[in-house]
């Protein structure tokens, strides 16, 4: 039977960190300080938490500083706002992560406008989505930015193909996009979202597919053309007795019947997420090089 290409995102994220942990060891051989990533949680969600302890392991693991600034949820707007200022301030800072999603009292995108753009690492202030849309040189979100990583680094050519990016969020689905139809990268396009018509049949169309929407077994066998490029960026939680922690993650990807049709794959876990955090790093890097 034919199975799929598996993508390794651990093992390209590993490469992936271990290039940027050369590349901070040069950069501090030369005298220069370790770059800073400060990192803020606000509330107590166990998802963010975890999220953000793996990311300060791995900033370390890179040979990067960096703390993480914990605040109750009763945290208000105007004290994230002043915070986020200080951060912009301190010149031992080189990049600031707001973990998402803040609680619904505080306005994201409000937080985020505040952020100096050139220390914005994860890549979410208007100007930087503004910078890779108009092709200026900027902080490429680290989700999209890791699935390009992944495609190029598993030797995939895009150039005259036509993506299926499906899922119209601002942290995935649209700047992705943007990375997809850039000069070099040469793929036609197609968005699809919730009112999508006919999104099976745009699917089977797709040589590469991206699945971004956050719901277990969206995209099933049917919907992808024998022989695609499949990238899931869903990260669900399942419920699950037989696991300890009572739940396991899986992807928007039928996964286990997708395997026999697609020609590569990402899984989950072990895909797009450990990207995620190795491009946050890169960015990190970058923060700190570029304001020197
Ligand atoms: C893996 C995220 C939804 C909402 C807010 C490795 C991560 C996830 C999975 C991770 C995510 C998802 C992050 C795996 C960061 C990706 O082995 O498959 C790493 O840490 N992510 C986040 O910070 O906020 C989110 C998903």
């Amino acid at each position: 039977m034919h199975e799929a290409n598996i993508i390794d995102g651990r093992a390209i994220a590993r490469t992936v960190r271990d290039e940027v942990r050369t590349k901070v060891d040069a950069w501090t051989t030369r005298g220069h300080r370790p770059p800073y990533l400060a990192v803020v949680l606000v509330g107590n969600n166990p998802a963010s938490a975890s999220y953000v302890r793996g990311k300060m392991r791995a900033s370390a693991q890179a040979g990067i500083a960096g703390d993480t600034l914990t605040f109750a949820s009763s945290l208000t707007e105007s004290a994230l706002l002043g915070i986020i200022d200080q951060l912009n301030a301190d010149p031992g800072v080189d990049g600031i992560l707001v973990q998402l999603p803040l609680p619904r009292h505080i306005r994201a995108q409000r937080i985020l406008a505040r952020l100096s753009p050139d220390k914005d690492v994860d890549g979410l202030h208007v100007v930087n989505a503004g910078r890779l849309a108009t092709g200026q040189r900027g902080f490429v979100p680290c989700t999209p930015a890791g699935i390009m990583a992944l495609i190029d680094r598993s030797g995939i050519s895009t150039s005259g193909k036509h993506a299926v990016v499906v899922g119209r969020s601002n942290l995935v689905g649209k700047p992705l996009i943007h990375l997809l139809i850039r000069k070099g990268t040469d793929a036609t396009v197609t968005l699809c979202h919730s009112q999508t018509r006919n999104l099976a049949r745009i699917c089977r169309d797709a040589e590469i597919l991206v699945a971004a929407v956050g719901r277990p077994g969206l995209i099933t066998q049917e919907m992808i053309r024998p022989g695609a490029v499949v990238i899931d960026v869903g990260i669900n939680r399942v419920d699950d007795p037989s696991r300890t922690r009572g739940y396991r993650l899986v992807g928007d990807v039928d996964y286990e019947n997708a395997r026999a049709v697609a020609g590569w794959i990402t899984p989950v876990p072990g895909g797009v997420g450990p990207m995620t955090i190795a491009m946050l790093l890169s960015n990190t890097f970058l923060a700190a090089q570029r304001s020197h």
